[in-house]
């Protein structure tokens, strides 16, 4: 208990000094969240994405899954209540289209059957329903866990190929590993309260475990038991959206970024040039100065007509007195 005190703490003044962010739903089995519709995925904790590609639009909620149980994930389109499921990481059109639920659910995925497919669960409060295929229709279990509002996170905590759940309550992670309600079979205290935090396998031995993010930095944990972060590494930009999934079907999760297409270049005004006073003369009152006048030769016509009438530099135009108007502004 000591040792495992010493190393929280390490972790803690690890962290300590980033900026906080809000506790988010970016985690596997989540919605990605953020925007966009260009996906930078990585095979490897490296901080370059090696699979590029659009899919959807930009303002289109996206989840992460294998819907086909080849073992790779990809991608899932939400637009209301209506998925999108592609099976391959890339552009074009989805593999699959279905109806489920309804259009504000919340809903997660995960392989709720341990058959190698993940699928979706609606959560309504505490109330979760799960579905064992991608297809409409009745929830194949209903399970009332936890409280409608914890922050709830979707993995295989034991290994046994099953997707269940877990409440975050602060920095609190109380873990089930079966889809029921009642105790937790294991409650583990990681990073802090205000920690974005993400699921997933990093080390391939079929359990997923917790990361920590803060900024563009992820503190990568391997165990369920301790609150070691066994690597840490940066990845993309402190605002990206990002995804975990195991991408090339080696049997470890690693990490994408979702963004937008970069804005077009904003059009620069044109610079107007000073209006012309349309006059040969200005008037009288108000006062003008000479930057007032469009050019030198503006003001002399009006200098010279006051003048004229013998009413002299009624505005002061004439500074040293040689009859020229505004040389020096004008140059
Ligand atoms: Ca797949
Ligand atoms: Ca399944
Ligand atoms: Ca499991
Ligand atoms: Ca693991």
């Amino acid at each position: 208990m000591r040792r495992f005190l010493a190393v929280l703490t390490a972790l803690s003044i690890l962290l300590l000094g980033h900026a906080a962010l809000t506790p988010s739903a970016w985690a596997k089995g989540l919605e990605v969240g953020g925007r966009g519709n260009l996906y930078y995925l990585n095979d490897s904790f490296s901080g370059t994405a090696n699979i590029a590609f659009g899919y959807g639009a930009v303002g289109d909620r996206t989840y992460v899954g294998d819907w086909n149980g080849d073992s790779r994930d990809s991608l899932v389109l939400r637009r209301g209540n209506l998925y999108y499921f592609r099976n391959s990481l890339s552009s074009g059109n989805a593999d699959r289209v279905v109806g489920y639920g309804r259009t504000n659910d919340v809903v997660l995925v995960g392989d709720w059957n341990g058959d190698g497919v993940d699928t979706l669960a609606v959560r309504r409060g505490n109330l979760y329903f799960f579905k064992d295929s991608l297809s409409s229709g009745p929830a194949d279990r209903v399970v009332a866990y936890g409280r409608p509002n914890d922050v709830v996170l979707v993995g295989d905590w034991n290994g046994d190929g099953v997707d269940t759940l877990a409440v975050r309550r602060g920095n609190i992670y109380h873990f089930k590993d079966t889809l029921s309600g009642g105790a937790a079979d294991r409650v583990l205290a990681y990073g802090r309260t205000a920690d974005a935090v993400l699921v997933g396998d990093w080390n391939g031995d079929g359990r997923d475990t917790l990361a920590v993010r803060r900024a563009n930095a992820y503190y990568l944990s391997d165990s369920l038991t301790s609150a070691t972060a066994n690597r840490v590494f940066t990845y993309g930009r402190a605002g990206d959206a990002v995804l975990v999934g195991d991408w090339n079907a080696d049997g470890r999760d690693t990490l994408g970024v979702r963004r937008a297409p970069a804005p077009a270049p904003v059009p620069q005004p044109t610079p107007t040039p000073p209006p012309s006073t349309g006059y040969p003369v200005r008037p009288r009152t108000p006062d003008l100065d000479c930057p007032d006048f469009a050019s030198r030769a503006d003001a002399q016509t009006t200098f010279n007509h006051y003048v004229r009438l013998g009413l002299g530099d009624v505005h002061r135009l004439d500074g040293d007195n040689d009859g020229i108007a505004c040389e020096s502004h004008f140059g």
